[in-house]
């Protein structure tokens, strides 16, 4: 053993960093990896009096001003380098992959649900799209009733709102919603008045339209918005600045959500896109500034609108689409009011999602 007083394992981490982080049994909960300690429980005057490398590398850390010791294994020392980088975060722009139609028309992300049953690397396949490219199309769902509960509990958990577990997507004689009509639909992401928002949607298609309408388009918000940033970099700024309220009102619920229509991290990069005209409330601006607002918000809606970055497909009875409702916006062509189109959807989350494919890709290391 040899006593160092910098050793370059350390890389310059401050004491408070090290102390914090000690994974002692009295800091950590060996069992469940959770930390006991408090923030506070560290010293305000932590320091690092002594450090000493064992023969297997472990990096041994004494703190004054009490003493208390750390054994820090290299390996995990070295995960948290080069210091300054952001920390990752899967759900912003910079962990997906970004695309226009062009991009993806000849390879949409889909797949098959006995398959998806059937085979782990073919859930992995499907998960890593939804979050990746931000959707996957599910082909081979039993139209049936109720299946659309399955794909989603399959992949996460089904979140319940005022519009039940599932909502049926048809004309209805008393639409409370402009969904239960056969009027074309813009795109758009679903309640916005909600805070949370649903973070993933379902829509699985039972009966399709007979008319040839109600054609589905997707398009890439994060793509947009990146693009709008490029193009018309201020009304991308006021856009992600200024918060906007979403309002439903029905017979049954009342749901309001204040948020900016590009949501973005403290470090810029975009996160969330909400964008629904139909339920966006009149802006609360000084009347200066409210036309350049809606100059903005109109340029980002011209944009949604491009036909490059709209992918356009048509749901079969049996197909069923899962996308993230913080980032595609989805849209839908008219159809006659007279057909038996008939769609099933339910929301379900993100996290969900992601625990899910982590735990697959957890046990494939394992086997491996
Ligand atoms: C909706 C919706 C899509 C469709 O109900 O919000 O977008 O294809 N429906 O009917
Ligand atoms: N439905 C289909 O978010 C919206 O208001 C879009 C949602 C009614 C559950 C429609
Ligand atoms: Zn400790
Ligand atoms: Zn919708």
């Amino acid at each position: 053993m040899k006593t160092i007083s910098d050793h370059p394992a350390l890389r310059g981490l401050p004491a408070v960093w090290l102390r914090v982080n000690c994974p002692c049994p009295r800091c950590l909960d060996p069992r469940s990896g959770q930390r006991l300690a408090a923030i506070t429980d560290v010293p305000a005057d932590v320091a690092v009096d002594e450090v000493t490398v064992a023969d297997g590398g472990t990096v041994q850390v004494t703190f004054g001003p009490d003493g208390h010791r750390a054994d820090f294994d290299p390996r995990w020392l070295a995960q948290y380098g080069p210091f300054g980088t952001a920390t990752p975060d899967d759900r912003t722009e910079a962990a997906k992959r970004l695309w226009t139609a062009g991009d993806i028309s000849a390879d949409r992300p889909s797949g098959r649900w006995p398959r998806y049953l059937a085979s782990r690397s073919h859930r992995r396949e499907c998960l890593h799209a939804l979050l990746s490219t931000g959707f996957v199309l599910l082909h081979d769902v039993p139209a049936e009733q109720g299946l659309v509960l399955d794909v989603a509990g399959s992949m996460g958990f089904v979140r319940e709102t005022n519009y039940g577990r599932l909502f049926d997507v048809r004309v209805e004689a008393t639409p409370d919603n402009l969904a239960y009509t056969g009027l074309p639909i813009t795109p758009h992401t679903d309640n916005p008045y909600r805070d949370p928002v649903p973070t993933v949607q379902l829509l699985h298609c039972l009966v399709a339209a007979a008319d040839g309408g109600g054609e589905t388009g997707l398009v890439d918000g994060f793509m947009a918005a990146r693009t709008l940033r490029t193009e018309h970099p201020a009304a991308f700024s006021l856009l992600a600045s200024t918060p906007v309220q979403f309002a439903y009102c029905g017979a049954t619920a009342e749901l309001r959500a204040t948020r900016p229509v590009i949501g973005l991290d403290p470090l810029g990069r975009v996160r969330e896109v909400r964008f629904n005209h139909r339920s966006l409330q009149p802006v609360r601006l000084p009347p200066r500034e409210a036309g350049p607002f809606y100059a903005a918000y109109r340029a980002f809606a011209s944009m949604l609108n491009r036909p490059e970055l709209m992918l356009t497909f048509r749901l079969e009875p049996g197909d069923c689409l899962v996308f993230d409702n913080t980032r595609i916006l989805h849209a839908r062509t008219g159809f006659a009011a007279t057909g038996r189109r008939h769609l099933q959807g339910c929301y379900a989350d993100l996290d969900g999602v992601a625990s899910t494919l982590a735990l697959l890709r957890r046990e494939q290391a394992a086997a491996r």
